[in-house]
């Protein structure tokens, strides 16, 4: 958890000494298989624009009438009449559904930036020798968290989740939990105030109560080498952390046991069995994989398979594979979406390119998306690219800055390190090259190496044009490029800059040929049902012979591996202003916003399956 203040967040946050000081104080990794009360529902909310609930940041300008946060029952004060009097009431505040983004809940909202309270009740036992938790699967951007009136943690980072402890701060019966949610970006968070995407404030994952044993597994990973060797660490944590069995069982297929050490920490290693099916997007095997000690048990589903770079080949299970994937924002269908991520929305969208678009890839822009995405990847099998949103600009000198990158790195490794879908961390997207920028992606390629070695690092890169002996070229001038297992490039050519589409096959591209090449976006605006209106910008034609030209662009470069175009669906951005084709909306989807077809839907579907075909 990160502490923090809006004027001195330099001041208070120093960069690490180590990668382990990045990991979070509490992970409760697999903690969807626990003991808990799902505090999705109803919430109350009350905004606050000026930020005078929060007195801490407000200084003499607060008042306690206006703290949001307060353990106050405010209609019985009222009743009783006196000097006291508020300026606020969470209990007869208006209601919204959580989780969710506040942006659609109502109409009033739908562009505000700011702080929101929210507050939800719920009765608790106070159990004798258990702990309890409150696990927030993401608040977008900054939380300060409140239980009964007493501050329990505040957070940074509007996608990754968080953990705190409140065995103590929790009452037999009635509790008062109350979340103070601040969207404001500004040029030391990540993403910054610029994006093409809407920033959507609120508690937008589920938020659960967890209660564990006095001493519990905290964390608990699995993967399989390339070696074939199955191994794996389990952290404990508590008082009896030290000197305990620990028990791993595969499906029916294997188990392990080994001992903690002083630091409640236990590795085992096995010989794969002959029987392991591996998984992978045509075979997305998973294993009911249990970690147990004497008195504390977790549960989860889990696929084994191996992701390599040999030469300028992606290896999946030791065989070379071609991406066919699309790029896709944290966003569900319909004319007024947020980010309300249900299964169903998220199955909905990832069904598209699995059947769809006979994909077997996704990119997961910008940013990591929700842990419900990431499991139905796993079970649909799809292969995920997954970034942060280290994003256009960054405050790439502010040592503070990267530590809040470092962590909310480790944040989504820590998350995700359990899920065989994702095969590749992206450590930037589309950043200017300069000495500090490239510093600052180069400490996240490392800080991701140490902490997950298993996987693929990449980043999406620019590319440049310039001329060679009179010849046009384009190429990777990146020194970044030298910290990647795979590059990866955005192109845009025929959409922005003045290219004919026809031109496009014939640009020459100059490339390392020893690494593998994704080409990780590349698109253009279509706006669903413009058509039939010459070769136009802005009509489903255009678009779609766009992507036939980029594919014959791609289908040049050699060691081209996978593509994840920009995008699967039209998507909110306020930055996209033109009246009659975009109001509001990025167009650049293969889909319209209410999940209508476009032309080049089709055009991708079919290199697709001849791709599938010849694999
Ligand atoms: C990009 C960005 C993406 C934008 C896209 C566009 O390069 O990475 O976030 O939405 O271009 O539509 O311009």
């Amino acid at each position: 958890v990160l502490h923090f203040g809006p004027a001195d967040a330099a001041a208070t946050v120093t960069p690490p000494t180590t990668h382990a000081d990045l990991r979070p104080a509490v992970l409760l990794t697999a903690s969807q298989s626990r003991d808990s009360v799902d505090l999705s529902g109803q919430w109350t909310y009350s905004k606050d624009l000026y930020r005078t609930g929060l007195n801490d940041i407000n200084g003499w300008v607060a008042k306690s009438r206006m703290q949001r946060y307060r353990d106050i029952d405010i209609a019985a004060q009222e009743a009783k009449g006196g000097v006291e009097f508020f300026e606020f009431d969470l209990d007869r505040s208006a209601q919204m559904n959580i989780p969710g983004a506040w942006n659609a809940a109502t109409p009033t909202l739908r562009y505000y930036d700011g702080l929101v309270w929210f507050q939800r009740k719920f009765n608790a036992r106070k159990e004798q020798g258990k702990r309890a938790f409150l696990r927030f699967e993401a608040v977008n951007y900054r939380a300060y968290v409140y239980l009964n009136g007493k501050e329990i943690g505040r957070h940074e980072g509007g996608f990754t989740p968080f953990v705190l402890e409140v065995t103590d701060a929790l009452r037999a019966g009635d509790n008062r939990l109350t979340v103070g949610v601040d969207s404001t970006h500004d040029a030391q968070t990540i993403p910054t105030p610029i994006t093409d995407w809407d920033l959507y404030g609120g508690i937008t994952r589920p938020v659960r109560l967890i209660t564990t044993p006095a001493t519990f597994i905290d964390d608990a990973t699995v993967s399989l080498g390339q070696d074939g060797r199955i191994t794996g660490a389990v952290q404990l944590q508590g008082a009896q952390a030290a000197g305990q069995l620990v028990k791993v069982a595969i499906g029916d297929l294997a188990t392990a046991s080994a001992t903690t050490d002083a630091n409640g920490r236990a590795v085992f290693a096995l010989a794969a069995p002959g029987k392991l099916q591996r998984w992978s997007p045509d075979s997305p095997k998973l294993y009911d994989v249990r970690f147990s000690t004497a008195t504390d048990a977790i549960r989860d589903r889990i696929g084994f398979r191996t992701i390599a770079v040999k030469g300028n080949e992606i290896l999946l299970n030791g065989k070379p594979i071609f991406l066919r994937g699309i790029s896709l924002h944290e966003e569900e269908f319909g004319s007024n979406p947020a980010r309300n991520m249900t299964e169903q929305a998220s199955r909905a969208l990832l069904s598209e390119i699995k059947h769809g678009l006979n994909g077997n890839y996704v990119r997961l822009s910008h940013y990591p998306h929700s842990e419900t995405t990431l499991r139905l990847a796993d079970e649909i099998g799809l292969l995920v690219w997954s970034e942060i949103p280290v994003y256009w600009t960054v405050d790439w000198e502010n040592p503070a800055v990267l530590h809040k990158a470092l962590v909310m790195q480790a944040e989504t490794i820590y998350r995700d390190r359990n899920r065989a879908a994702v095969v590749m961390w992206s450590v930037g997207n589309e950043t200017p090259v300069s000495p500090a920028r490239t510093a600052f992606h180069s400490a996240m390629a490392d800080n991701v190496r140490a902490l997950d070695p298993t996987r693929l690092v990449s980043a999406a890169l620019l590319v440049e044009r310039h001329k060679v002996n009179g010849e046009e070229v384009t190429e990777i001038q990146d020194p970044l490029a030298d910290k990647l297992d795979v590059l990866a490039v955005n192109t845009y050519a025929g959409w922005y800059g003045g290219d004919t589409l026809d031109a496009l096959p014939n640009l020459k591209w100059k490339l390392p040929t020893d690494r593998p090449l994704i080409l990780s976006e590349f698109g253009a605006d279509a706006l669903a049902g413009y058509r039939n209106d010459g070769m136009k910008k802005f009509t489903e034609e255009y678009q779609a012979e766009y992507y036939r030209q980029t594919l014959a662009l791609a289908e040049k470069l050699p060691t081209l591996r996978g593509l994840s175009p920009w995008i699967l669906k039209d998507f909110q951005s306020p930055r996209r202003e033109h009246p009659v084709f975009q109001n509001g909306w990025n167009r650049k989807g293969l889909m319209s916003e209410t999940g209508v077809r476009k032309q080049a839907f089709g055009v991708l579907a079919d290199y697709y399956n001849r791709k599938a075909g010849t694999k």
